[in-house]
C-alpha cells in the first residue's frame, strides 16, 4: 500500500515546499540512498559497533549490503513499501540494520520504545495497521517473544513477528535476508519515512509522520551545528529509537556525516565509560539526569575520557547549576538541546558564551524555521517575556498520522505547531523553557501523558477517581503523583497496589505513579473540572 504524505497526515503546501526546496534545504534525497552513497564513498570505514556481548562491526558497505539483503527478505515475505513496521529494538546493531531495510522498501518502521508494554505496543500495531513487529528475544529480564504471541493474538493484521536472538514461536531475524533478486521500487524522499512516537498529551501516543526530505535536513543541521564529520564517534546512550540519540545529531547525523557510531547498551557509567575510553568515543547525548550521574562519576574514574569533545544535554530542563559542573567534569563542551520529535529542535552553538550555553536551551537548527511567542490570547508578547511556543518550518511536522481532530487542537489554521511549551525569547534569539502548559509529565526525558495513567487506575474496581500530575524531583525534575479517590465502601487500598495493578496492566515502568495518595475529593475549577494547577500546586507544597 503507498501512502502519500497528504493522505494519512497533512503536509506542507505546495509553496512551503517549494521554498525549502529552492533554499536547498529539502535535496531530494532519501536515507536508503544515503546510506548507499556513503558505502560507495568510503566502504572500508567503519559504520557501527555493537560492543556487547562481544564486539561486532559493521564497515559501512556491509551495513549498506546487509540492509540490501535484508530489504530483499522483508520483501520476499510479503512485506511492502508503505507497510508499518513496529520496531522495538534496544541498542543493537540489528536495530540499524532494520530501519535502513525498511527505508530501502519505503516501508514504515514504527519506534516503540524498550519499556513499552502490552498497553502501548497493542496501540502501535493496530493503530497503524501494523504487518510486522520486530523485537529481541529477553531483554533487561524481560520476555518480549510473549508480549509479541499476546499481541498476535490480539492484532489480527499482524503477519511476522522477528525476533533477534532465539526466536521461540516466531521467526529468528537472521533467517530473513536473502539475494536481491528484481530491483524494486523504493520511496520518494518528500514521502514518509517512519512513524516518530510523540510524547503525548491524551490518551494514547499520537503517531508523528516524518518524511526523507525533511528529516535530512534535520541532521544535515544537526551535523553542521555540532561539527559531526567522518572522524566522530557518536555514543548512542539512551534507546537509540528516541529522537533525540537518532538526529540530534544522533546515530542518524553521524552515520549521514560518514562517522562511526557506538551503541552503548545501558547508560550508566560503569557501561559507557569503558566504552568512551576503548572506542574513543568524541560525542553523546544525554538526558539531565543522566548528566548528572556522569558528572558526578567522572569526578572519581579512572577510565580515560579525553577523547569526549561535546556532550549533548536535552530532553527536559537542565538546571543552570548543573550545567555548569559538566564542562569542567567531563572535560568537553557543553551543548543544550531543545527538540521535540515533531520536529523543531533548538542547540546552543559551539561559539557560544558559557552564560548563554548554561541558561539557553538554544536557537532553532533554521533560518526558515518560524518562531512564535504568544500569550493565551494567541498574540504575540514581546522578547523577554514568557508565551506559548508555536513554531512552523522545514521539519516540524503540518499533522498527526491519522488524526485530523486532534490536529485541529495541536496546530494554529497556517500550520504552526503548538508546542505546549512556555518559554521565552533572548535578544539573541535564544530559547529559555519556563514550563509547560500541555498536560504532559516529563520525568526526566520520559514523557508521561497522565490520561494514560489515569485511565490505567480507572480501571481498579476500588477506584472512583484519579488525577496524576508532576510533582517536582530534584533528581529527575519531576516525578508522577496519582491523587486517588476512592469508591465509597471500598477497601482501603496501599499505594503499592495502585502501583502493582498500574504495572501488571501491561504498561511501561516508567509510566507507573511514583508516589501514590489517597484524598476525599479534588480541587475544582469555576467550571467545574478537576484542577490539575491545583493540585500540582498542594504536590509541590508536600
Ligand atoms: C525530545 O523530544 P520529545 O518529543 O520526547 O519531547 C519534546 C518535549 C518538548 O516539547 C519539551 O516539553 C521537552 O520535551 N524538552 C525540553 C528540552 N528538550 C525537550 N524541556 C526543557 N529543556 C529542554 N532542553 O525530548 C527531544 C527531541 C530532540 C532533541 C532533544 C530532545
Amino acid at each position: 500500500m503507498t501512502l502519500t504524505p497528504g493522505v494519512d497526515a497533512p503536509t506542507w503546501p505546495v509553496e512551503f515546499a517549494e521554498r525549502y526546496r529552492a533554499a536547498g534545504h529539502w535535496r531530494g534525497e532519501t536515507f536508503g540512498g544515503m546510506l548507499r552513497e556513503r558505502a560507495e564513498a568510503h566502504p572500508h570505514h567503519i559504520a557501527l559497533v555493537d560492543p556487547a556481548p562481544e564486539r561486532r562491526t559493521w564497515t559501512y558497505r556491509e551495513l549498506d549490503e546487509r540492509a540490501d539483503r535484508l530489504a530483499a527478505g522483508f520483501l520476499a515475505r510479503g512485506i511492502a513499501k508503505g507497510d508499518r513496521v513496529v520496531v522495538q529494538l534496544p541498542n543493537v546493531g540489528e536495530f540499524v540494520e532494520v530501519v535502513f531495510a525498511l527505508f530501502r522498501i519505503g516501508a514504515l518502521p514504527v519506534y516503540a520504545l524498550p519499556a513499552h508494554r502490552d498497553t502501548e505496543i497493542a496501540h502501535f500495531c493496530s493503530f497503524t495497521e501494523a504487518v510486522a513487529y520486530v523485537v529481541p528475544d529477553l531483554h533487561a529480564g524481560y520476555d518480549h517473544r510473549e508480549l509479541a504471541s499476546r499481541m498476535r493474538h490480539r492484532v489480527p493484521g499482524l503477519r511476522h513477528v522477528f525476533v533477534t536472538g532465539d526466536p521461540g514461536e516466531h521467526t529468528a531475524l537472521s533467517d530473513v535476508p536473502c539475494e536481491p533478486s528484481a530491483p524494486f521500487d523504493g520511496p520518494r524522499p518528500h514521502e514518509l519515512a517512519f512513524l516518530q512516537l510523540s510524547g503525548g498529551t491524551t490518551g494514547v501516543s499520537k503517531l508523528i509522520p516524518r518524511t526523507h526530505d525533511d528529516y535530512l535536513y534535520s541532521l544535515r543541521g544537526s551535523n553542521e551545528i555540532c561539527g559531526v564529520n567522518a572522524g566522530t564517534r557518536f555514543l548512542v546512550v539512551l534507546p537509540a529509537a528516541h529522537n533525540f540519540p537518532m538526529s540530534s545529531p544522533g546515530w542518524l547525523g553521524a552515520l549521514y556525516a560518514g562517522g562511526t557510531v557506538v551503541l552503548c547498551p545501558k547508560p550508566d557509567p560503569d557501561t559507557a565509560f569503558p566504552l568512551i575510553a576503548r572506542e574513543r568515543i568524541s560525542m553523546t547525548g544525554l538526558v539531565p539526569p543522566l548528566a548528572l550521574v556522569w558528572t558526578q562519576a567522572a569526578t572519581e574514574t579512572a577510565h580515560d575520557l579525553s577523547s569526549l569533545e561535546l556532550a549533548l544535554v536535552g530532553g527536559a530542563k537542565y538546571s543552570e547549576q548543573a550545567a555548569r559542573r559538566l564542562e569542567p567534569a567531563l572535560g568537553c563542551k557543553l551543548m543544550q538541546v531543545f527538540g521535540m520529535a515533531e520536529g523543531l529542535v533548538n542547540y546552543t552553538r559551539l561559539d557560544d558564551d558559557t552564560e548563554t550555553v548554561v541558561t539557553t536551551q538554544g536557537r532553532p537548527i533554521s533560518p526558515d524555521d518560524e518562531i512564535r511567542v504568544v500569550d493565551d490570547a494567541g498574540r504575540d508578547v514581546p522578547d523577554g517575556e514568557f508565551g506559548h511556543l508555536l513554531t512552523r518550518g522545514p521539519y516540524t511536522i503540518r499533522g498527526y498520522w491519522r488524526a485530523p481532530e486532534h490536529n485541529r487542537r495541536a496546530f494554529t489554521e497556517d500550520g504552526f505547531y503548538r508546542t505546549g511549551d512556555i518559554v521565552r525569547r533572548t535578544p539573541t534569539g535564544h530559547l529559555v523553557v519556563e514550563g509547560r502548559a500541555k498536560d504532559q509529565i516529563n520525568r526526566g526525558g520520559e514523557k508521561i501523558a497522565p490520561e494514560e495513567v489515569e485511565n490505567v487506575i480507572l480501571a481498579h474496581p476500588s477506584v472512583h477517581d484519579v488525577s496524576v500530575v508532576a510533582v517536582p524531583d530534584a533528581y529527575l525534575g519531576e516525578r508522577s503523583l496519582a491523587y486517588v479517590i476512592l469508591r465509597e465502601g471500598a477497601e482501603p487500598l496501599k499505594p503499592v497496589a495502585v502501583k502493582r495493578f498500574v504495572r501488571e496492566r501491561g504498561i511501561a515502568a516508567y509510566k507507573v505513579p511514583d508516589l501514590v495518595e489517597f484524598v476525599d475529593e479534588f480541587p475544582r475549577t469555576g467550571v467545574g473540572k478537576v484542577s490539575k494547577k491545583h493540585l500540582r500546586f498542594a504536590a509541590g507544597q508536600s
